[in-house]
């Protein structure tokens, strides 16, 4: 996990569900889930996360045996193939069993907060840790997305899980914050986080963002008519959101294609890498 959290041009992180109900990708890719997530790395991705549990909207939660039996094969999988993997669980169990395979990061939508052992579990690992903004499962979260000053209150929350899980003893510097768009979130609230980056910016952790098809795009993109585009219609406002998320210096992006995001990256940092900077452009001089 070494280089991971090294500075760089902002990670592609490629979504693996392996479930049968997911979001976004329905479970058509539970055929040959490996095949796919190599394929995800192939195409550019840094890390590909692998999920047992679906956490779209209004979803019941699936077992902890079930979970690992989806799961814990594919990572060994990925691993064998020497592809980097992520698991997205928030079970404590199921991520020390990941990470026995050879995951490198666990990707904790709730923050720590749906299992009271994650926190410890995770400060006994050599690992890096996703902390998301999360305020309930998946069956309640709609209900709970009330917000006087959305950004502010994300901020607090992040804060306090982010001392809970450093004082279990996981290190600060092996913590990646997400501000979970559309986990207890209605699309309002999710433009407001991204319109606000910086202000997450300030724990001076590395951010992650995983807008990826998500409904504030779909709604977004619906038409005159009202009707929403399916998921995969949203892969190109999903590359734009990757654009400007990198420009403002995201650590890394969770998508399900990875190959127009991963464009997005590489001209976002050929458009940096244009840019003269402010002293060889004789600005002294023109202000004297
Ligand atoms: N969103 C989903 C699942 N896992 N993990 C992180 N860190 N951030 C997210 O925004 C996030 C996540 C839900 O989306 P999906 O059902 O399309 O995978």
């Amino acid at each position: 996990m070494n280089d991971l959290l090294t500075p760089g041009p902002t990670r592609v992180v490629g979504v693996l569900n392996v479930t049968p109900d997911s979001f976004s990708d329905g479970g058509r890719h539970t055929g040959d889930p490996v095949a796919r997530g190599v394929a995800l790395h192939a195409a550019g991705a840094a890390l590909v996360d692998v999920g047992g549990e679906s956490t779209r909207p209004g979803a019941a939660r699936v077992d902890a045996a079930e979970e690992l039996r989806r799961v814990l094969p594919v990572v060994e999988g990925l691993v064998a193939a020497g592809v980097p993997v992520s698991v997205d669980t928030m079970r404590a169990a199921t991520a020390r069993a990941a990470v026995a395979a050879g995951a490198v990061v666990v990707n904790d939508v709730s923050g720590g907060l749906a299992d009271e052992d994650m926190a410890a579990t995770v400060a006994g690992l050599d690992c890096v840790y996703v902390l998301s903004h999360w305020r309930g499962f998946s069956d309640v979260m709609n209900s709970l997305a009330t917000y006087g000053h959305v950004v502010s209150e994300v901020r607090a929350e992040l804060s306090a899980r982010l001392d809970a899980v450093t004082s279990a003893g996981v290190a600060r510097d092996r913590v990646v914050l997400d501000p979970g768009l559309g986990f207890a979130k209605a699309a309002e609230h999710d433009w407001k986080l991204l319109g606000d980056l910086d202000l997450l910016d300030r724990f001076g952790l590395p951010l992650l963002i995983g807008a990826s098809r998500k409904r504030f795009l779909g709604a977004l993109l619906a038409g005159p008519d009202g009707v929403v585009p399916p998921p995969e219609a949203r892969d190109t406002a999903t590359a734009v959101v990757t654009a400007l998320a990198a420009e403002r210096g995201a650590w890394g992006v969770r998508v399900h294609d990875v190959a127009s995001s991963v464009t997005a990256v590489r001209v976002v940092d050929a458009w940096r890498g244009g840019r003269t900077p402010v002293t060889s452009l004789g600005m002294e001089s023109e202000a004297s």
